[in-house]
C-alpha cells in the first residue's frame, strides 16, 4: 500500500452540498477509486445515524419526532463530536477520511431556520479541520427532479434556497478564518462521471502529498 502523502498522515475530505446534489454518489465512488490506486479509505457520513444521537437526529429528519432548533443543533454538533476521535485517529494512521457532509452542513441548515452564527458556530469549534471541502453546487430546481426529494423534513425548494444562501455567507466564514484553498466549488451538473472527473482534478494533489503534517482544528 502506498503511503497517502508525504506526511505519512492520510487527508480529510469533506463534501458539502444541498439536498440531493450527489454528495452520497460521489463519495462512494471516490473511495472506492483511492481504495483502488493503493490508498487506505473511509467514509464517514453525517449524519451519522446508527449512534444513540443519530437514531434521535433520524427520526427528526423524517418528522417522527419535533425538536428545539437550537436542540437539534446541539445534537448534530454533538453526533460530529462523538466521531471526531476516531477521524484524528484514522488520520494519524494514514487513512483518508471523506466525510458526506460536516459542521458546514450543520451551520448552513440551522442559520437557514434563523438561528444567529453566534449560536451556530461554536459547537462545532476544535473538530478536526478538514483538508479540503469540496461544495457541489445544483441549482435547487434541479435537485428537486431528482428521485426521493421530498421526503426528509428540508427538502423544499424554499428551504433549500435559503441554505445556498447561508453556505455563501459559511464559506466566507472558512476562507476567513482557514485560508481560500481549503473551501472549493465543483459544479455538479452534469453525468455522474463528468461530476466524478471533476473531483477527481480537484482531489488528486491533496491524497497525494498535499497535506500539512498535522490535522487543524476548525
Ligand atoms: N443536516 C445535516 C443538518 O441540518 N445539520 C447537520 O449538521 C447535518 C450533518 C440529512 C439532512 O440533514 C441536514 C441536511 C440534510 O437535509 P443527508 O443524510 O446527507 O442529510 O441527506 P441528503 O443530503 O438529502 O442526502 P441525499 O442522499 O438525499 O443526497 P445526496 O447524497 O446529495 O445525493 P445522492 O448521491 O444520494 O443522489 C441523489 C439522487 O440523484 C442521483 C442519484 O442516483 C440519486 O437518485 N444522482 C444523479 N442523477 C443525475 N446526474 C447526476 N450527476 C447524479 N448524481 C446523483
Ligand atoms: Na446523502
Amino acid at each position: 500500500i502506498s503511503s497517502s502523502s508525504t506526511s505519512g498522515r492520510g487527508a480529510f475530505i469533506v463534501f458539502e452540498g444541498l439536498d440531493r446534489c450527489g454528495k452520497s454518489t460521489q463519495v462512494a465512488r471516490l473511495v472506492d477509486k483511492l481504495e483502488r490506486d493503493g490508498h487506505k479509505a473511509r467514509l464517514q457520513k453525517f449524519p451519522d445515524r446508527t449512534t444513540a444521537i443519530g437514531k434521535m437526529i433520524d427520526a427528526y429528519l423524517q418528522s417522527k419526532a419535533e425538536m428545539d432548533d437550537h436542540a437539534i443543533h446541539l445534537l448534530f454538533a454533538a453526533n460530529r463530536w462523538e466521531c471526531a476521535a476516531a477521524i484524528r485517529r484514522d488520520l494519524d494512521d494514514g487513512v483518508t477520511v471523506i466525510a458526506d457532509r460536516y459542521a458546514f452542513s450543520g451551520i448552513a441548515f440551522s442559520s437557514a431556520k434563523g438561528l444567529p452564527f453566534t449560536f451556530c458556530l461554536p459547537p462545532d469549534t476544535a473538530l478536526p479541520l478538514p483538508d479540503i471541502t469540496l461544495y457541489l453546487t445544483l441549482p435547487p430546481s434541479v435537485a428537486s427532479q431528482r428521485s426521493a426529494f421530498g421526503v426528509e423534513r428540508y427538502e423544499t425548494v424554499a428551504i433549500q434556497t435559503a441554505v445556498r444562501e447561508q453556505f455563501g455567507l459559511v464559506a466566507n466564514e472558512v476562507k476567513k478564518r482557514h485560508g481560500d484553498g481549503r473551501w472549493v466549488e465543483v459544479s455538479a451538473e452534469g453525468s455522474i462521471e463528468e461530476v466524478e472527473s471533476r473531483i477527481w482534478g480537484l482531489v488528486d494533489s491533496v491524497v497525494n502529498g498535499g497535506v500539512d503534517g498535522t490535522v487543524g482544528e476548525l
